[in-house]
């Protein structure tokens, strides 16, 4: 496995899961519990802020003290020790990555422990409760305060510089993600378009699994330490 020199990482719930964080389309996940129309678009925000904002501060108090596991680990430990360039885009909210001691890492769905202002659009840290009555510390005006999450219909964030990488790289590694949910499902493509060698490490086979040159399933915390010190090794 010698000679990957623009490696790009997309990562999803199921890589946190062994840290005991809730996958979404797992038969006990999070859509299992909620419909995606009652808490992950603008449109249920605007119709029951309240209803939104108590989903995601159950789920901030959970990812507050969560600890990163053993596939977060690796992923940083590849970051640091790979010679050539590391990018990690995550679809989690979760700061886990952060604090396995990734560096080069993009949210493209948001960070669940930030807020944004619907109003001006300021994004910033935010740990406690969020509710309708908070103002906003920027521009000052009342009940625009949101968990700076992306939802259905809106746009992911830094696009450009994920496809830039995506369009360069050699090799491109999904983890933990169903490939349900687009732009991030159609990475897989556009690496392939660029001829990178491209891999699926996930428990189960993804909906996108015939775009992948190579495939290993099992739990994330096994086989991603595995693959990472495969890549190490060259
Ligand atoms: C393990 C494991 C273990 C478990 N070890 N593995 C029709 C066609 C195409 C697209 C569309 C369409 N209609 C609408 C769209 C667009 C829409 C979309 O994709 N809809 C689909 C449902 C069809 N997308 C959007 O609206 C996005 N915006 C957009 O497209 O803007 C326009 C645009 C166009 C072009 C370029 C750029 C932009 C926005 C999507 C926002 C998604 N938001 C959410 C919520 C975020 C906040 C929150 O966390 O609450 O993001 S939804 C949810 O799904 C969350 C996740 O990040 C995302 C992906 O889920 P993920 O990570 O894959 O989790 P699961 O549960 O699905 O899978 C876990 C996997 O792990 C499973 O396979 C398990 O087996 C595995 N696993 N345990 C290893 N231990």
């Amino acid at each position: 496995m010698t000679g990957f020199n623009r490696i790009v990482i997309l990562t999803g719930a199921g890589l946190s899961a062994e840290s005991g964080l809730s996958t979404f389309r797992d038969k006990d996940g999070i859509w299992a519990r909620y419909r995606i129309e009652d808490v992950a678009t603008p449109e249920a925000f605007a119709r029951n802020p309240t209803l939104v904002q108590d989903f995601y501060n159950a789920r901030r108090k959970g990812a507050r003290d969560v600890a990163p596991n053993a596939a977060h680990a690796a992923l940083a430990r590849l970051e640091s020790d790979h010679p050539g360039n590391v990018l990690t885009v995550t679809q989690n909210i979760d700061p886990l990555h952060e604090r396995a001691g990734s560096k080069n890492l993009i949210h493209m769905h948001g960070e669940i422990l930030r807020a944004l202002c619907a109003h001006c659009g300021g994004r910033t840290p935010w740990e406690d409760d969020l509710t309708a009555d908070l103002d906003c510390g920027r521009c000052g005006r009342t009940g625009g305060m949101r968990p700076d999450v992306v939802w259905f219909g809106e746009m992911p964030y830094q696009m450009e510089t994920i496809y830039a990488a995506l369009a360069d790289c050699d090799l491109f590694v999904s983890i933990g993600t169903s490939g349900n949910v687009y732009p991030a499902a159609g990475f897989v493509a556009e690496a392939n378009a660029a001829g990178a060698h491209t891999v699926e490490l996930n428990l189960e086979p993804s909906e996108g699994i015939s775009h992948f040159a190579e495939a290993i399933h099992g739990k994330a915390t096994e086989i991603v330490p595995a693959y990472v010190d495969r890549l190490l090794k060259g």
